[in-house]
């Protein structure tokens, strides 16, 4: 397996709940590296071009007021298999799916605040990565 890098947010409800350290202790312990970490306030614009993707689902607007309503942290984690595993330790979108231990079954409210965001694959990996650090960032 090879080793990626995936690209994280602990998205405002999460980071207002004081458990930004209970989070980054489930991703080192599942064996994955924290590269590079922030937290950062977005701006609306920030947040509807980082969900552009999303741009015509009908929970976009409320989904981007929230991504900015409060600070977020950012970061770029790194280990095997990254992408699928932060997926893993994540839990389902809508936390009445989520697996037990997983962060969201732990820290979401809803399927809207549901405490990360966690690539889904390579290339948006890269894409969102760039979109919040530059290269002299990404130390190892
Ligand atoms: O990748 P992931 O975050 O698990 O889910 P996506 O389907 O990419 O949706 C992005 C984001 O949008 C999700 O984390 C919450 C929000 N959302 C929502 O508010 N309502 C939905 N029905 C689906 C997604
Ligand atoms: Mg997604």
């Amino acid at each position: 397996m090879a080793i990626e890098r995936t690209f994280s947010i602990i998205k405002p409800n999460a980071v207002a709940k004081n458990v930004i350290g209970s989070i980054f202790k489930i991703i080192e312990e599942s064996g994955l590296k924290i590269v590079a970490t922030k937290k950062i306030q977005m701006t609306k614009a920030q947040a509807e071009g980082f969900y552009a993707v999303h741009s015509e689902r009908p929970f976009f607007g409320t989904l981007c007021d929230f991504m900015c309503s409060g600070p977020c942290v950012v970061s770029v984690l790194e280990g095997e298999n990254a992408i699928a595993k932060y997926r893993e330790i994540m839990g389902a979108t809508n936390p009445a799916d989520a697996a037990e231990g997983t962060i969201r079954k732990l820290y979401a409210d809803d399927i809207e605040a549901n405490a990360v965001h966690g690539s889904d694959a390579p290339e948006t990996a890269a894409v969102e990565i760039s979109y919040f650090f530059n290269a002299l960032e990404l130390v190892g």
